[in-house]
């Protein structure tokens, strides 16, 4: 597939789940080959490959808002929103930037730079929405570095209280530009390894195996694609905030995202869709350096020119 021909999600919607997992694969390649050229955050975009194009075939970019946080991870989103020819310009004068940006496209409905701004964004927009009786839907993707600040803790806070229909993304790659430790952090850990998820999977496959037609439906769900995390559920961390829950999500895993995202988009209040991603998902470097890649010459600093690819495969 041309990336540049790649401008709204009827693109993305025309494609078959396969398909769409060789673009992620061809959009990750790209953003190696590309941002080692110009320099730029190369393993926060990797991270969220899958995820974008989930959000981007679920939702209009066209209408509703998607806001990413810092807005440094932004780099698929642009690529699926007819911006890839311009990345040899990426952070240069006149250039693309690297952040979300409104004089750059209508995609673009906020930018930062300062992080955790996302969700009091989203909730700005989704205030005014239902203030003028509009219909869009509202998109907040929020790092799990972000998302234990103050600004974003008062969203949730807010949030909660005014129970709004926007959805947050939390994407959880358990690193900021470093490994990430804060009290909160321990508490995602616990969301994110115990968790209710696997709880209500067993106590379901428990109670549905003694069946012959608990059987039939176990095996439907276990088909289609963990039906069982896509569930709305309780998260204390969340829960304490009043917000719904759905999750944790492979975020490699673009069927289970999307279905995790259309569940999310039928629910009236707010919720939030906890994904976990692998920050440098598919970069050949050493673990040791991986933390200050974000920036400059990645060819560089990190990838032995040995183990690069001789050539962009076809697709
Ligand atoms: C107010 C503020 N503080 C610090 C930074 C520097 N900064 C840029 S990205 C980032 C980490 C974001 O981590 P996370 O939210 O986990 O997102 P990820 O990069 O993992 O996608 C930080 C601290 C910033 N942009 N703004």
């Amino acid at each position: 597939m041309n990336l540049t021909e790649l401008k709204t999600c009827d693109d993305l919607r025309r494609l078959s789940l396969k398909e769409m997992e060789v673009l992620a694969r061809q959009i990750r390649l790209f953003l190696l080959y590309s941002v080692s050229e110009t320099g730029g955050h190369l393993s926060s975009n990797l991270g969220v490959v899958e995820l974008t194009i989930a959000l981007h075939y679920v939702f209009d970019a066209s209408k509703d808002k998607l806001i990413f946080d810092v807005g440094h991870q932004s780099y698929a989103h642009k690529i699926l929103t007819g911006r890839a020819d311009q990345f040899s310009t990426l952070r240069q004068f006149h250039g693309l930037s690297g952040f979300q940006k409104r004089s750059e496209s209508p995609a673009d409905p906020w930018e930062a730079g300062h992080s955790s701004t996302s969700i009091s964004a989203g909730l700005g927009f989704a205030a005014a929405r239902d203030l003028l009786h509009q219909d869009y839907e509202v998109v907040s993707v929020i790092g799990d570095g972000a998302i234990g600040s103050g600004m974003a803790l008062e969203a949730l806070n807010d949030l909660g209280r005014q129970r709004r229909k926007m959805i947050i993304v939390f994407n959880d790659n358990t690193m900021s530009i470093s490994p990430n430790d804060s009290g909160l952090e321990k508490s995602i850990t616990r969301l994110r390894t115990s968790k209710v998820y696997r709880d209500t999977k067993k106590d379901l496959s428990q109670s549905l195996s003694s069946s012959e037609a608990g059987q039939e439906i176990l095996h439907f769900l276990k088909r289609s694609r963990d039906m069982v995390r896509q569930a709305v559920v309780d998260a204390p961390l969340f829960s304490q905030f009043n917000l719904n829950y759905i999750g944790p999500v492979d975020g490699h895993d673009i069927g289970a995202l999307i279905s995790a995202f259309q569940t999310a988009r039928e629910k009236d209040e707010p919720v939030v869709v906890h994904v976990i991603t692998k920050k440098e998902k598919a970069i050949p470097w050493p673990k040791t350096i991986r933390s200050v890649c974000g920036m400059a010459s990645v060819r560089l600093m990190c990838i032995p020119e040995s183990r690069w690819p001789h050539r962009f495969p076809a697709f």
